[in-house]
């Protein structure tokens, strides 16, 4: 049998979100987040879910620990609660920064590096109350909460993320209105979009100035665009607009120091222009240690109508926009297997932005695991997509793309956002009721892979 060999220094991780796991929401001193309220608007989640029970890993953390040391887990990717560090934005809060002080204690004496994310989309709901996103002062009050955390973990963790899918959190969070916090104001989202990557370069100048050694970068969400008729000039500019408002208006201010012009025109009427500060594009194109990116699917576009039209959608300015069935297989979550984008994602990057090394910050699928009689959990569907996305992560390698790890997403299954504990990512199985972990099929698969530092 043939194997696909990765390098011997490729970090091989798993990720999670803290309002995905943790559960406690109110242990410690820790106040409502977005998702907290978002999750009491009824129709918002399905099912109701909230964020309790979680995986319950705040009370679980230790055994939790475990398991990555079990896997084999080189490094292990969580975030941060800001509403526990700094419930309602305010003062900082000894207690809820003491989880995470013995999280990270706990992961350092197993020999798993911490990966933190700063922000995973819970905002402290009185952040919101003021503006949230679409108010520039939020950024600054998200780099007092990097100062918090990185003066009590900055001496120990040696990788940071400012941001999780900053697209997220200000076009399904503030224009689609999908996500928490439920607003469905398209002009909002563009300022959230700019308040959100200065959130960032105000976070990596406090990073830089307090853990000067420390690796610093972001997560952002990329999918390769495919257009359905590429002799359709409607059609190419379909996927130039998907594009831009989904790669290219954060990778270019990121990595080249400006938006992208037809980004700048196409939002005008929601005057992104307007919102940009005289040293905002130095902050935000600061040096980055490292890109992160999280990989899912690709997009395929039409400008062909199809007969829907939906009242809000995430796509500012480009709101015609139809994603058209190909026929592809599909996760539980209804979105088409792909790998081969992500082979192709990874040459654009190195083609388009060169010089900073990349890290699959999470990748993975949802699907309806079974349990079989004797407890196991046989999820090939999962194992093929990990197969077939390790594969094409490796055929990038091979081309000379500077990618140095992989993060499967997600350790658990957890709190799939607007669609509850309906869909589970984990390799590893949570029963909510007794909170059980079984480590599924892919587990066991995966741990061999690191092992080896091979795909079979
Ligand atoms: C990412 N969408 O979220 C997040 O980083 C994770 O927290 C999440 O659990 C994971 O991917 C799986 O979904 C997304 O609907 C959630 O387009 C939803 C979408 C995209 C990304």
């Amino acid at each position: 049998m043939t194997q696909l060999l990765f390098p011997p220094d490729f970090v091989w991780g798993a990720a999670t979100a803290a309002f995905q796991i943790e559960g406690s929401t109110t242990s410690d001193g820790r106040t409502d987040s977005i998702w907290d309220a978002f999750c009491r608007r009824p129709g918002a989640i399905a099912g109701g879910d909230t964020g309790e029970p979680g995986a319950d890993h705040y009370r679980r953390m230790h055994d939790d620990v475990g398991l990555m040391t079990e896997l084999g887990l080189h490094a292990y990717r969580f975030s941060i609660a800001w509403p526990r560090v700094r419930p309602d934005g305010g003062v900082v809060n000894p207690a809820g920064l003491g989880f995470y002080d013995r999280l990270v204690d706990a992961l350092l004496t197993a020999g798993i590096d911490p990966w933190i994310t700063l922000y995973h989309w819970d905002l402290p709901q009185a952040l919101e109350d003021r503006g949230g996103w679409a108010n520039r002062d939020t950024a600054q009050r998200f780099a007092d909460y990097t100062e918090a955390v990185i003066g009590a973990l900055g001496d120990r963790v040696r990788h940071w993320g400012t941001l999780n899918e900053p697209w997220c959190s200000a076009f399904m969070g503030y224009a689609q209105g999908t996500h928490a916090p439920g607003r469905t104001e398209p002009a909002a989202a563009v300022a959230a979009t700019h308040h959100l990557l200065l959130a960032h370069g105000l976070g990596l100048r406090v990073i830089r100035e307090l853990a000067p050694h420390a690796q610093a970068g972001l997560a952002l969400n990329l999918y390769p665009v495919r257009v359905a008729d590429p002799a359709d000039p409607a059609d190419l500019d379909a996927a130039r607009r998907i594009d831009g408002l989904q790669n290219r208006i954060f990778l270019d201010p990121l990595l080249r120091g400006a938006y992208p012009e037809d980004m700048l025109a196409d939002l005008a009427p929601f005057a992104l222009p307007e919102l940009i500060g005289a040293d905002d594009a130095k902050l935000i194109g600061a040096p980055l240690d490292y890109l992160g990116f999280n990989y899912y699917r690709d997009y395929f576009v039409t400008a062909k109508p199809d007969g829907t039209n939906p009242a809000h959608t995430p796509w500012v300015s480009a709101e015609h926009v139809r994603f058209p069935d190909r026929g592809l297989p599909r996760t539980a979550c209804g979105w088409d297997v792909a790998p081969d984008g992500l082979s192709e994602l990874l040459s654009r990057l190195h083609r388009d932005y060169p010089g900073v090394p990349l890290y699959i910050t999470e990748c993975g699928a949802a699907y309806d695991d079974r349990i079989t009689a004797d407890g196991s959990i046989a999820d090939d569907a999962r194992i093929t997509f990990l197969h077939s996305h390790l594969r094409a992560a490796h055929t990038a390698l091979a081309a000379g793309v500077d990618l140095r790890g992989f993060f499967y997403w997600s350790l658990l299954d957890n709190f799939e956002w607007a669609e509850g504990y309906a869909k589970r990512f984990g390799i590893v199985h949570v029963d909510y009721e007794t909170q059980v972990r079984t480590p599924k099929a892919s587990a066991r698969w995966y741990s061999r892979v690191i092992a080896e530092h091979a795909v079979p």
